[in-house]
């Protein structure tokens, strides 16, 4: 039968990130896709100025309610960005009502990124969202807010020590599983996770491109949220999730012209052109 996803994050109008990606994504793999808008911008936040915000918190209780009524059964629960503080505590009321025993509820606590919070977000909104963390499956935060969870300092790179001492401190906070984005290793850049019930930990890497570039944290938690919710394992959604984000760079960068380049990062990547690998991926779990 068709699986159902919520995801729960911003519409950012152009800029490609959040629901954008999160909608063809998680279609792309085969799941319904749902959404619950928690802000409408004009462009995201990150390199754009000028962008407009509207934001969405009152009408979550409202759609939450109505579905309520609908009786409608969500397979994944996967959340991004939140458009304020009091929206974290009505998304945990949200997990509240509508997870069942076979609910995956992965949250992307999106707060910042290259050691910086994004616009509009305080220290208050981390330790608001430990609590987001605490009711999540998995979590799967970048390296600056792994640091604003932990209340650690950041660090672009770390050891594998240090990354696997964070990975079981974010399990602490009460998630099963806790992923970790933009792990470099050597000269591989991807993802590493550990599974508090099992004790096991798990790496996948691509290699490394220097440029940055806007969106591929939402790419990632909607491909992993999808695999997960089609039945992969970790280890495997890991995998896809990291093969899927590198396809997309590696994509955008051959395909980028010069003139374009300054934009890139803000611009985001061009995930449509990897459709394809993502559905090829998708037919491999079993
Ligand atoms: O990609 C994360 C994200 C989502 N939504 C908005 C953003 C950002 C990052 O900047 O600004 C509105």
């Amino acid at each position: 039968m068709l699986k159902r996803i919520v995801t729960i994050q911003d519409i950012s109008c152009f800029g490609k990130c959040s629901s954008t990606v999160a909608l063809p994504l998680i279609s792309a793999m085969g799941v319904e896709a749902a959404v619950i808008p928690t802000a409408v911008l004009s462009t995201h936040t990150s390199g754009f100025t000028g962008y407009t915000f509207r934001d969405l918190t009152a009408d979550i209780p409202q759609i939450a309610a109505h579905w309520k009524g609908l009786d409608l059964h969500f397979d994944g629960i996967y959340t991004g960005y939140l458009g304020s503080r009091e929206q974290v505590q009505i998304v945990a009321d949200f997990f509240d009502l509508f997870r069942k025993k076979d609910t995956t509820i992965v949250v992307d606590p999106v707060m910042g990124d290259g050691g910086k919070m994004y616009a509009g977000f305080t220290p208050d909104f981390a330790r608001e969202m430990r609590k987001l963390c605490a009711k999540a499956d998995v979590i799967a935060p970048n390296l600056t807010e792994v640091s604003l969870l932990l209340d650690v300092p950041y660090a672009e790179t770390c050891d594998m020590e240090q990354i696997h001492s964070y990975l079981k401190q974010l399990t602490e906070l009460g998630c099963r599983t806790a992923v970790i984005t933009g792990v470099r290793k050597g000269d591989g850049h991807g993802a590493a996770a550990y599974d508090s019930e099992t004790g096991k930990f798990y790496e996948s890497y691509r290699k490394h491109t220097p440029e940055r570039m806007h969106g591929t944290g939402d790419i990632f938690a909607s491909v992993l949220s999808g695999a997960l919710v089609r039945g992969a394992s970790i280890e495997q959604a890991l995998s896809i999730a990291v093969n899927f984000t590198a396809d997309t760079i590696e994509v955008t960068q051959a395909d980028y012209e010069d003139v374009h380049r300054e934009k890139l990062p803000c611009y985001s990547v061009e995930f449509e052109l990897c459709i394809g690998n993502l559905v090829n991926y998708v037919k491999e779990i079993q």
